[in-house]
């Protein structure tokens, strides 16, 4: 295999390395750091999209974390972490697999924007804002009341999916999860395990995991 995971320090392509150490693939990890905030150019030059994570594989080169998820798992991995639409789960599979990207990321992403732009409460879209992520909080803690991962009883490339947002992108977007017990819970569990262990250490050995309540002390930036 000629596996390559492009991995911006910082950032959301930390879920494919992931996915690859829970399906224990072999892989090369090409590392960039932000310069300051943005990808460096040479990463950027790598597919028209200029976002992190981006794959290559033989010829082809592969940028959106959620594609480069799929792809390695059907074409590297047998299918393993994804559901079939036979298991009783799909439907849930699919949902919250999709939801981190179509839901879940541009609402912490809004978060973070406003953040950059110094916005404070006093504005009506960061209320908006604030209030639609409170209840993507709500739903996912509702999930994980009863469920151990987003699927049910199986961790899947979903979990890979939510956790990012939920995890490393609070350096960026500086919100709590006071109030979210079984969110809190979910992230004990991710923590334990060894894949997401392994993946952190080759991503970003220095960053310390941000996995509890509250974000971390120091922004990123
Ligand atoms: N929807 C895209 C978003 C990609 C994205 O914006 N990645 C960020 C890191 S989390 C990035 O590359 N930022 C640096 C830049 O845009 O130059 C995906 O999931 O791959």
């Amino acid at each position: 295999m000629s596996l390559t995971i492009h991995h911006l320090h910082v950032s959301s392509s930390e879920r494919v390395v992931w996915l690859c150490e829970e399906l224990n693939l072999s892989y090369k990890l090409k590392t960039y750091t932000r310069s300051p905030l943005l990808a460096p150019p040479e990463l950027k030059a790598l597919h028209p999209q200029g976002s992190s994570p981006t794959i290559q594989d033989g010829d082809l080169t592969l940028a959106e974390t959620g594609a480069c998820l799929e792809y390695i798992a059907r074409k590297h991995g047998g299918g393993r972490l994804l559901l079939d639409p036979s298991h009783l789960a799909y439907a849930d599979f699919i949902y919250w697999f999709h939801w981190a990207s179509g839901t879940f990321m541009p609402n912490v992403g809004r978060v973070m924007m406003m953040g950059f732009a110094g916005l404070g409460a006093e504005n009506s879209m960061v209320g908006f804002t604030n209030d639609r992520l409170q209840k993507a909080l709500r739903m996912l803690d509702d999930r994980l009341k009863d469920n151990q991962w987003l699927a049910g009883e199986e961790f899947t490339a979903a979990d890979i999916m939510v956790v990012f947002p939920l995890t490393t992108m609070r350096y960026f977007a500086r919100y709590s999860l006071q109030g979210f017990e079984h969110v809190a819970g979910y992230l004990k569990r991710v923590a334990e395990r060894e894949g997401y262990q392994r993946a952190m250490r080759k991503c970003d050995p220095e960053m310390e995991l941000v996995l509890g309540v509250e974000p971390p002390s120091k922004p990123f930036v």
